[in-house]
């Protein structure tokens, strides 16, 4: 069974929990087994969930060739030649996103049905996820640049992942309050951070629902990401999503990939086509009259085609600032480990990353950290979600 597990890229524990198997080394000739790595989440709480079967896609990195591809997400070079229409398979482009198609003779099947509904038994749900490879990349900025926190640079290797290729939208949390009750934390104490016209306030009515107070709503807005959600309401959703918020060096990794680069899309300044911050719309006085990037509030998720990350993942540069696992300490990346980081074992506040639509051009930056109390909750902050991988 843990051949199985390592030819189709997924953990033992899901392959198991997915088929009810209580004893891995009893497996039977011929029995069927669901590799759950290419499932749907079981979220079928909303008949806006699609039930077709996810999609995974590859986004070619230097140095990739089409049989480690195959190798790594256990597809045959023949398949992933077919599903992409590649002639010549030495012809690989970086950055070419290739669709990876369903592994193996094992037909993946909508077999799993949630058993309940208000907790799905989500194992490997990668729709809408995009994969960052193991390996190294480079962390923080180079001396003499960027803010304390981020320093001093260093070299981190990090083990393989999947990201949210965007940020969690109204209609997704929509969903799993629907199917919790979830109360979050404005709702419980009746109020949230809010732009007010002329300052930030503490606006009584400012929920999820309400971004910006009883007066307004996110109808139209069902595909913006969610916002005044705290800490505690992003994890709850990752748990309830059976997944998980990414730590603070799979972000931004996952926005910068491994050369070091100032934004997801390279080192060239900001600009309408690449993030929605606070541009010629924003209401904000430090806008930036000189660029208009359509939006004064929140964007649509993935809206920035020519700003997203390396692999594929949108909106790391602007719209909401994200939060990650870790608790945040200004001076963890001088005395963080150079493997797989988890941040502080304890803290005040966790961390944020990413810049918002609120935010000047600097926030936007890969290695801009900020952090904020777990239970804070205002109308620039949001998440995105991830999961660890079952490759080795
Ligand atoms: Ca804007
Ligand atoms: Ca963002």
């Amino acid at each position: 069974m843990s051949e199985i597990a390592k030819e189709f890229g997924v953990t033992m524990e899901a392959l198991q929990e997915v088929n009810a198997i209580s004893d891995p080394a009893r497996l039977q000739i011929d029995q069927e087994l669901v590799i759950p790595q290419r499932q749907v989440a079981a979220t079928v709480t909303s008949t806006s969930v699609s039930t077709t079967s996810a999609q995974v896609v590859h986004v070619v990195q230097e140095g990739d060739t089409l049989i480690g591809i195959a190798k790594q997400y256990g597809v045959t070079v023949e398949a992933l030649q077919e599903v992409n229409a590649i002639s010549d398979p030495k012809r690989l482009q970086i950055g070419q996103e290739l669709v990876i198609p369903q592994g193996g003779t094992i037909t993946p099947t909508m077999d799993i049905t949630p058993s309940v509904q208000a907790t799905p038994t989500v194992v490997g749900a990668l729709e809408g996820m995009v994969f960052v490879r193991a390996g190294e990349f480079i962390m923080g900025s180079p001396e003499g640049e960027g803010l304390d926190n981020e320093h001093p640079q260093r070299t981190v290797y990090l083990d393989a992942f999947y990201i949210g290729k965007y940020e969690v939208t109204n209609e997704q949390f929509a969903q799993f309050v629907d199917a919790t009750g979830y109360t979050t934390d404005a709702e419980t104490a009746g109020w949230g951070w809010a732009w007010a016209g002329e300052d930030w306030e503490e606006v009584e009515g400012a929920d999820w629902r309400h971004p910006r107070g009883p007066g307004s709503s996110i109808e139209g807005k069902m595909d913006h990401p969610v916002v005044q959600v705290s800490w505690n309401d992003a994890d709850a959703y990752c748990q309830w999503a059976g997944k998980r918020l990414p730590t603070e060096a799979e972000w931004e990794k996952a926005a910068r990939g491994t050369d070091g680069r100032e934004y997801p899309w390279g080192n060239s300044a900001p600009d309408g086509s690449k993030l929605n911050y606070c541009d010629v719309n924003c209401e904000l006085a430090w806008k930036d009259s000189s660029v208009d990037d359509g939006y004064a509030d929140t964007a649509p998720v993935g809206h920035y085609e020519a700003g997203k990350s390396p692999y594929g993942a949108y909106d790391m540069a602007g719209n909401v600032w994200e939060w990650v696992a870790d608790w945040y300490d200004a001076d963890y990346y001088s005395k963080a480990p150079e493997r797989n980081p988890q941040g502080p074992d304890s803290g005040e506040r966790r961390g944020l990353r990413g810049g918002s639509w609120s935010g000047y051009e600097g926030d936007a930056r890969c290695v801009d950290r900020y952090g904020g109390a777990p239970d804070v909750r205002i109308s620039y902050f949001g998440f995105r979600v991830a999961a660890s991988s079952g490759s080795p």
